[in-house]
């Protein structure tokens, strides 16, 4: 593996999920591998889960690591090309990931959305000039577009947690179980990058995969419907009804997300999305998954985040080994 930013760099995702599994059981069985090699960790928004868990990965892997707000504390950046650099940036970015490329072995990048144009937002620049400019592989700590290291800790806890349990995802064989990704209000302005990720990554495991949001809310159909893996061809079933959807759901993923044909807006705040009891009610005992950070009694009430049906600690306790078994594949190929 050289660049981890989607689904697409991650091979067979069965395998992926059944090796995280491992370095779950064994963290310190490969603690030789990333001695004396660095891992850098660049954050243009904040971050509590992705700078802790990956932190961590590296650490029982045996890197070091070295952490830079570089919103904050860095020099501001230029991006663009060609530009006469008279305002308010001090350093291209050209220059910036190149040095960075020299201290560190891996980079890992976050880089949110400005919510200003979709198309600028959707072409990932920042990441991608990462990507051209550093000289080293690099992941994504959660672009304007995607968060596959959430994604993959997700996929690891559904299959840890499926109710048909069985060797990770057999191909075809027995019952699916069905996973619905929920949007629910919230009061500010959000990415689509964790829902498009999850559907992404949903669509090529062995599930049944609804989404459900109001009319306005559908995700970009590159990252809803599926052109390559186990499901090819096939698209995520979307269902404006959101007590239909709920139906005989294993998982409740909830999440909120800004509107992507209304670039950026806030399209409803419809308190009747928030996921209650009564909502989980509908399902087949599903348990309830965010991948957090959550506001209680928006997006879910205290009464199902403080149950025993809320997994949300144990997927972000599956953030380290989506990070550990990634920067492992790395490692081996450095
Ligand atoms: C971010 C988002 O919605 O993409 C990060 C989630 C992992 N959440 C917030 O900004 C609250
Ligand atoms: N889930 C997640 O990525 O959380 P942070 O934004 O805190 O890293």
């Amino acid at each position: 593996m050289k660049h981890f930013t989607s689904v697409n760099d991650a091979g067979d995702i069965d395998k992926l999920v059944l090796e995280a599994l491992i370095e779950k059981k064994f963290p310190f069985a490969n603690k030789e591998l990333g001695r004396n090699k660095t891992l850098g960790l660049i954050f243009l928004n904040p971050s509590l889960r992705t700078r802790l868990s990956t932190q961590r990965a590296a650490q029982n892997l045996g890197m070091d690591v070295i952490v830079m707000n570089l919103d904050k504390e860095g020099w501001s950046i230029e991006t663009k090309d060609g530009v006469v650099m008279d305002g308010a940036a001090a350093e291209h970015i050209k220059e910036a990931a190149g040095v960075i490329g020299q201290y560190c072995d891996i980079i890992g990048v976050r880089s949110f959305p400005k919510f200003q144009n979709r198309g600028e937002d959707y072409s990932n620049e920042v990441l991608n000039k990462f990507i051209q400019y550093s000289g080293v592989p690099v992941i994504s700590l959660e672009s304007a577009t995607l968060h596959p290291f959430q994604s993959l800790a997700d996929l690891i806890t559904i299959t840890e947690l499926r109710p048909h349990p069985s060797i990770p995802s057999p191909r075809g064989e027995g019952k699916k179980c069905k996973v619905v990704l929920t949007w629910a209000p919230h009061p500010k302005i959000l990415p689509q990058a964790v829902p498009n990720s999850f559907s992404e990554w949903m669509l090529r495991a062995n599930v049944d995969f609804v989404i459900t949001h109001p009319e306005g809310y559908e995700l970009d159909s590159r990252f809803t419907s599926s052109h390559s893996g186990r499901s090819g061809g096939a698209s995520a079933k979307i269902i404006y009804n959101q007590d239909e959807a709920l139906k005989g759901a294993d998982f409740v993923y909830a999440k909120n997300w800004s509107s992507y044909k209304e670039y950026g807006k806030i399209l409803s705040q419809d308190k009747n999305w928030m996921i209650t009891n009564k909502k989980m009610a509908l399902t087949n005992n599903a348990k309830f998954m965010h991948c957090l950070p959550v506001r209680r009694n928006m997006v879910v009430a205290d009464e199902v985040l403080d149950s025993p049906v809320s997994v949300v600690l144990h997927q972000a306790k599956n953030r380290i080994y989506s990070a550990q078994v990634v920067l492992k594949k790395i490692l081996q190929s450095l």
